[in-house]
């Protein structure tokens, strides 16, 4: 059966395995950077250079064109009543893949496990700031899949010990809207129940923002413009 075409109640069902909510629509949306920016430099890489080579481009601030920012983290801060993660939650999983973590920020559900992988032909270790979480420190040989379990909701940072430039972020959520914008700076979060929300944006350089949204039956779209720096970018 062509899904364009399948009864409206197959199509709930879906909704409901999806959001974790019955119906819903789209909350999108886009974060940008147009505020000034210092010159920036490649950051050097003086170590196994045969992997990782000899310079790479600052990777705490993406932009794309029209100074489209990815690796924002957005969500609703005050959810739906019963929001909950469904019960079969999207396998996540981060690569350190270059000398670089891949993606740069995940996100994963309370009580979710993130499998972190390495397909560089060196070693790497994965070393978590975790402070709600138990914090690890592991060594990780090429092709060795470390599961780590996330019990708590918190923002966890993770670092390779071996390679300084090496940084990443696990988003540990509560509940599934929560969304991280790509390439072109857009966000989406599906199956967001009609209803006034506070949409909050977290970013590593960009910090914590948070503004008002209204959800109608149709959904709603959010910009979030930042203009300023909350922290030095390399
Ligand atoms: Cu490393």
């Amino acid at each position: 059966m062509h899904l364009q075409r399948a009864p409206k109640a197959l199509l709930c069902a879906a909704c409901l395995v999806l959001g974790g909510t019955a119906g819903g629509a789209d909350l999108t949306g886009t974060v940008t950077y147009t505020g000034p920016l210092p010159q920036r430099a490649k950051v050097p890489i003086t170590i196994d250079q045969y992997i990782c080579g000899k310079d790479k481009d600052p990777d705490d601030l993406v932009l794309g064109p029209k100074g489209a920012v990815q690796y924002a983290v957005v969500w609703i801060d005050n959810p739906p009543a019963g929001a909950r993660w469904p019960a079969e939650a999207p396998k996540v999983e981060m690569d350190q893949n270059g000398c670089v973590f891949v993606p740069r920020v995940a996100v994963v559900p309370v009580g979710g496990t993130v499998d972190f992988l390495n397909s560089d032909r060196l070693l790497h270790n994965l070393h978590s700031l975790s402070k709600d979480n138990p914090s690890f420190n592991r060594t990780q040989p090429r092709g060795r899949t470390i599961p780590i379990t996330f019990t708590k909701p918190e923002l966890v940072t993770i670092t390779c010990d071996l390679h300084s430039w090496m940084k990443s972020w696990v988003v540990v959520a509560e509940h599934p809207y929560y969304a991280v914008t790509d390439a072109a700076g857009a966000f989406r979060i599906a199956a967001v129940p009609p209803g006034k929300y506070r949409l909050r944006m977290w970013h590593e350089v960009l910090g914590d923002v948070s503004r008002e949204v209204e959800v109608g039956p149709q959904g709603a779209a959010a910009t979030f413009d930042i203009k300023t720096l909350k922290a030095p970018v390399q």
